[in-house]
């Protein structure tokens, strides 16, 4: 593991373990890279990502805590929450066998104390590196009274043609779309010819993303997490965004991992609860 400076003179870890190496901000605690020995980035980062304070990096692994989207009621909150925007502190690096084990933790601050989510908590975020990569998310209630959040690990995939891909294992489960709603479950993979933005309510299925012009396929396999998020922007949507290069969007597919909107966490004073991920390439 190596301490260093990455894009916008912000604190990077650089991790080379065996079968892999990957890149982390401390901002964030925010994967930018995961890289297979012998194989190709499978995570997507923005050519246009800006790094500079206050802004989150666009591409990678944010994470959305401790709300998904827009603060329902606090409209100069920042979307998906303040830990991605937050400084982690890398607290252990570690080797397991052939993998390499960093843990990042977030603790509340007076700012966040002072945020739309006010209450005192911990959260751990261990990182795992080698042949595959597992993220695993960690809260801790330390606050006198119960309090409720939304997390997500959002995901970006580095995909051949977003057109010649597909994602698989949300079969038979009824979504929202962002755009249109409510609607009934599907019996084929998700495919993509428009902006797509799904969020699918109590399915813990594992997934797998098919990119279907290079045969590579990435398998997500989830433990604590109810909800699962799929998005492309599109062409107009890309466009809209400054850290979202023009044609980028053929070249990424978000799948989250999550729990949202009826599936969000409730911790009683002193509870915890965990979410984790695993990425693996085929
Ligand atoms: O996960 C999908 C989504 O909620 C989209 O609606 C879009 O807003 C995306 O997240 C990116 O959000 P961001 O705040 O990172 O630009």
């Amino acid at each position: 593991v190596e301490l260093g400076m990455g894009q916008g003179g912000l604190a990077v870890a650089r991790v080379f373990a065996r079968a892999g190496s990957a890149e982390i901000y401390l901002r964030g605690a925010h994967v930018s890279a995961w890289v297979p020995t012998g194989g190709s980035p499978v995570i997507w980062m923005s050519e246009q990502s800006e790094y500079a304070p206050g802004v989150p990096l666009r591409g990678g692994v944010p994470i959305c805590f401790p709300w998904f989207g827009a603060h329902p009621t606090d409209a100069t909150a920042p979307s998906h929450g303040f830990a991605r925007l937050a400084d982690w502190r890398l607290a252990e690096a570690r080797e397991a066998g052939d993998d390499v084990v960093l843990v990042f933790v977030l603790t509340d601050t007076e700012a966040t104390r002072a945020s739309a989510w006010p209450h005192r908590f911990e959260a751990r975020y261990t990182v795992t590196v080698g042949a595959q990569l597992a993220l695993s998310l960690q809260v801790t209630n330390l606050d006198t009274a119960q309090l409720s959040y939304e997390e997500a690990l959002h995901t970006y995939l580095a995909v051949a043609d977003i057109r010649q891909t597909e994602v698989s294992g949300l079969e038979g489960a009824p979504f929202t779309d962002r755009l249109t709603g409510p609607r009934p479950a599907e019996s084929e993979p998700v495919r993509f010819d428009a902006e797509t933005d799904r969020i699918y309510l109590n399915s813990t299925a594992a997934t797998t993303v098919t990119d279907t012009a290079t045969g590579r396929q990435i398998t997500i396999m989830k433990q604590g997490s109810a909800s699962t998020v799929v998005w492309n922007p599109w062409i107009d949507k890309a466009a809209a965004m400054a850290d979202f290069g023009d044609n980028e969007y053929t070249g990424m597919v978000c799948v989250e991992t999550c729990n949202v909107r009826d599936n969000a966490i409730t911790l009683a004073p002193g509870a915890g609860h965990e979410m984790s991920v695993r990425y693996s390439v085929a």
